[in-house]
């Protein structure tokens, strides 16, 4: 095949006007429930359902196709320990005065705190890497719009996770090397976000003036 070579365009479903109108809908409606959990049980999530999430994130769009994203999946009950202590180290700082007040103000509502007991109850995180360079060996093989691409992966994974009836939570604390040690993974991948998976505890709540979205009209400009 020469590089230009092209294929043809992949069989898509031949669907009407109407249907394409109503599954855009039934898609929104399903993600409309999405929310955010703070408090997961320790009730399972298969494994199969993370493998199948984890491969609707690798089907993401990326620059120059080179998929510069790594997904840990974490359910070692030492790892998530490690994870939890880390995590609860970087948070105490956060919120005991790295943080500026203006920040602590706009989390208040949420009710969160440095302690994460989560990290260890739920039964799957999922570490989630950009790799700057394809390789760690290859630093000037670089990637394009690494954070982009792997943003649109994350999104597929949590949209995945939550049409499979499983609660999400996303993490960023900083700087989150620490993952790339329990992890063991390599130093040209740069931990984005820890995804913790789970199912909400029994009583579970979401804080109750944060839950609205905006309204369409408020989110879109149309030309
Ligand atoms: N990282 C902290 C604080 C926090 C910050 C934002 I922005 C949030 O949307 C939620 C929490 C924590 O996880 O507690």
């Amino acid at each position: 095949m020469t590089e230009h070579e092209a294929l043809p365009w992949q069989p898509y479903p031949e669907l009407s006007d109407e249907s394409r109108i109503e599954r855009a809908r039934a898609f929104l409606t399903e993600m409309a429930t999405r929310r955010s959990c703070r408090a997961f049980s320790d009730s399972p999530v298969p494994r199969e359902v993370i493998e199948a999430a984890l491969r609707a994130a690798g089907s993401a769009p990326s620059g120059a196709n080179r998929q510069p994203w790594h997904f840990c999946a974490i359910e070692a009950p030492e790892a998530k320990a490690a994870i939890r202590v880390a995590v609860e180290e970087e948070e105490r700082q956060f919120y005991s005065g790295r943080a500026p007040a203006n920040w602590i103000n706009a989390v208040r509502p949420l009710g969160t705190g440095a302690d994460k007991p989560y990290l260890e109850v739920a039964p799957w995180l999922i570490a989630v890497f950009a790799q700057r360079h394809a390789t760690e060996e290859e630093e000037r093989l670089r990637n394009y719009y690494v954070l982009e691409s792997v943003c649109i992966a994350a999104g597929l994974l949590l949209a995945t996770l939550h049409t499979a009836g499983v609660a999400t939570l996303v993490h960023t604390p900083h700087p989150m090397r620490f993952l790339n040690l329990v992890c063991r993974r390599p130093d040209n991948e740069r931990p984005v976000m820890l995804v913790v998976v789970g199912h909400p505890a029994p009583g579970a709540t979401m804080p109750a003036n944060v839950v609205s979205k905006k309204p369409l009209e408020e989110i879109s400009s149309w030309l």
